[in-house]
């Protein structure tokens, strides 16, 4: 592999690989813990991680730092996701929301080799439904993408539309051409 996606998460990973080999890029795995900041910023957050992904392993890398944003929470649990995915899970994200049921998936995917740092955002906006719904990874049963009445769970074609999938276009549109 010429490119390594570096992370914990397995689900994160075999999507990046999907949506990167239609790019016709092929990403190997380093299965890693990276040194995560408590910071506001997704970006902040995401260059650490870089740093640390290529420290480990000196070879071009990419990270990615997601999180969900509920507007009615303020944002919440935003750079937090994993740690409130872990707690409180899904059932408490739908218990702590009231009417307002907005909420946005952001991705940061951040590149970095021995000279370059480059990071990619990606947004999808969308609505917490009122139960999970469909078999799926992290937040996907609650997560209802704007314009579809499925979640992210039940849809068919997550990885081409999702928040992930618009930062690694972005990213491979730079990539291929650097
Ligand atoms: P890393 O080792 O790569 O950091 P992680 O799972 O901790 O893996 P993040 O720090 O980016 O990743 O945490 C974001 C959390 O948001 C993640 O653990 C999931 O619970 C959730 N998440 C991110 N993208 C998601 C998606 O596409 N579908 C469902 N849940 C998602
Ligand atoms: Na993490």
């Amino acid at each position: 592999f010429d490119l390594f996606f570096v992370s914990s998460n397995n689900h994160k990973y075999q999507e990046a690989k999907k949506i990167l080999d239609s790019f016709g890029i092929n990403l190997g795995f380093l299965k890693s813990d990276l040194e995560e900041i408590q910071s506001n910023s997704l970006h902040d957050i995401a260059i650490v991680k870089a740093r640390d992904a290529f420290s480990k392993f000196k070879k071009p890398i990419i990270i990615e730092d997601d999180g969900l944003f509920v507007d009615s929470l303020d944002g919440f649990p935003g750079p937090y996701s994993s740690y409130v995915f872990k707690t409180i899970g899904n059932k408490g994200i739908i218990n702590l929301i009231k009417n307002n049921r907005k909420a946005k998936f952001l991705s940061i995917v951040t590149y970095c080799d021995k000279t370059l740092l480059e990071s990619f955002d990606g947004k999808q906006n969308g609505t917490i439904s009122k139960t999970q719904r469909g078999k799926g990874w992290g937040y996907d049963p609650i997560f209802i993408p704007n314009n579809f009445k499925k979640t992210f769970a039940e849809l068919n074609n997550k990885n081409e539309l999702s928040h992930r999938y618009k930062a690694l276009k972005k990213f491979s549109k730079w990539y291929l051409n650097k």
